[in-house]
């Protein structure tokens, strides 16, 4: 426990610095008390809950539109693995439990926590995919941990990897240093060639409103991302799953490649 005494912007770069030797290609510090009224953790409450697209087994469910935030977070460390387009593999949800991706960012985040409380002594709450499990808006969470930008196609855009990255997360009973958000927008000068791919247009209209939602930073930016729409594709690109056959009595399973059409698309990054 060499580093008990280490002021907070020290405890911040040694958690960087080992999320990345476990694996984490991008890693940053949220501050829980900012993310607690970032954009999507205030629009969780006010959205009606049959838009929401919610995990398939409902047994672990907490209350639909409240995130109950562990008693003594103060701090959350976000992670990104790179998905480029020429591993689409990683991005497959092939019938173990997810994709090859998210197990990858299971094992970092659990071996992270296991350092982080033996090493540093600081208590750790490593966080599902699903919000309603438990879980929190990556997407924010990463803005805030300084990891890049809410793009046109309503992902995180990265300097490094574009949208092209997997998120998640850990919250931390120690108040660090945040390291973000970072002055970054590559969209700026873009004509959004991700918008235009989208098989279902899923960016064709407004349909939120600022006024509307009383908040300024929506969905797709101006609210014009529909979530309903890209399910109907991620609905689609399920019953286009191709089914695979393996050897042995193991059951065939469904190999589901779903759309990024909007990610893969991005330029930044490339
Ligand atoms: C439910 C879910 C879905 C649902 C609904 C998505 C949605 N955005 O509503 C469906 C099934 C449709 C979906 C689709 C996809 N998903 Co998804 N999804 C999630 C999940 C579990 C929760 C996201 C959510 O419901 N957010 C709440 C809604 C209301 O927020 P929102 O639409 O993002 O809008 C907010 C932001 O834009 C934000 N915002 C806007 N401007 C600004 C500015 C600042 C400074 C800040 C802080 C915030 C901010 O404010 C808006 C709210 O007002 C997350 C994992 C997680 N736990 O966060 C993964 C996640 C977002 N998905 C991911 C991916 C990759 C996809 C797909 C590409 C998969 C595919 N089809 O190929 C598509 C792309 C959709 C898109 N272009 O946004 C990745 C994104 C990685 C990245 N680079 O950002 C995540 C983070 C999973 C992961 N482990 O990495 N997804």
């Amino acid at each position: 426990m060499k580093f008990l005494n280490a002021s907070n912007d020290k405890l911040t770069d040694t958690i960087i610095k080992a999320a990345k030797s476990h694996g984490a290609a991008l890693a940053g510090i949220a501050n829980v008390a900012v993310l607690k009224h970032s954009p999507s953790h205030r629009i969780y409450g006010k959205m009606s809950h049959h838009a929401w697209v919610l995990s398939r087994d409902r047994n672990h469910e907490k209350k639909l539109g409240e995130i109950e935030w562990p008693e003594g977070a103060r701090s959350a460390v976000v992670i990104a693995i790179a998905h480029e387009a020429d591993k689409p593999d990683l991005d497959w949800w092939d019938g173990h439990q997810g994709t090859k991706g998210n197990r990858i960012l299971i094992k970092i985040i659990n071996t992270l926590a296991q350092w982080v409380e033996q090493e540093l002594n600081i208590n750790t709450h490593p966080l599902p995919y699903h919000v309603e499990r438990g879980g929190i808006f990556l997407k924010d969470a990463a803005v805030m941990a300084g990891l890049g930008c809410i793009g046109k196609n309503n992902l995180l855009v990265t300097p490094e990897f574009g949208p092209r990255v997997r998120l998640r997360a850990m919250l931390l009973d120690a108040e660090l240093a945040p390291n973000g958000p970072m002055d970054f927008n590559p969209c700026e000068d873009c004509d959004a060639p991700c918008m235009q791919i989208c098989p279902r247009n899923a960016f064709s209209r407004v349909i939120c409103s600022p006024g509307e939602m009383d908040i300024a930073d929506l969905p797709g930016r101006n609210g014009c991302y529909s979530r309903t729409l890209c399910n109907i594709q991620m609905e689609k690109d399920i019953k286009n799953a191709d089914v695979i056959k393996t050897s042995g009595d193991h059951e065939p399973y469904a190999l589901i490649k779903y759309c990024r059409r909007c990610e893969i698309t991005c330029r930044a990054g490339k």
